[in-house]
């Protein structure tokens, strides 16, 4: 599946640790490559599940394959996106957004790996 992060801060979690699968923020190292980041701006109507109350929501959402899923943390507890138990997000923080697109149909499993009781399933037509 295409990953592609997005961050709203300085502080970006480096593309090898992304690709490690580990969740370790750290800051200097990306600060170069962007210069004015800004937050993500979410199409209006666009699949997106909101981080907020430690939890997903919605819990459930149906999109099609090749679609853009946002993904927004909306509140200051770190959360992370891990799909079918691999972690596409790092670490997010206050206001981070994550798109994931999916290339095959199938119902995916989300959760943080932080809070065990953040749940939600994506069906993928
Ligand atoms: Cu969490």
């Amino acid at each position: 599946m295409i990953f592609k992060k997005i961050r709203a801060t300085l502080l970006l979690v480096s593309a090898a640790a992304l690709l490690a699968g580990l969740a370790v923020a750290c800051g200097g190292d990306d600060d170069d490559d962007g210069g004015d980041s800004k937050p993500v701006e979410i199409p209006a109507g666009a699949p997106m599940v909101d981080q907020d109350d430690l939890t997903f929501i919605p819990n459930k959402l149906t999109v099609k394959v090749g679609e853009k899923v946002y993904f927004k943390n909306s509140e200051t507890a770190i959360h992370t996106v891990t799909i079918n138990s691999k972690n596409v997000s790092g670490n997010m923080k206050e206001n981070d957004v994550v798109i994931w697109i999916p290339e095959k149909s199938g119902d995916y499993k989300v959760t943080c790996d932080y809070h065990p009781q953040m749940k939600a399933t994506i069906t993928v037509e």
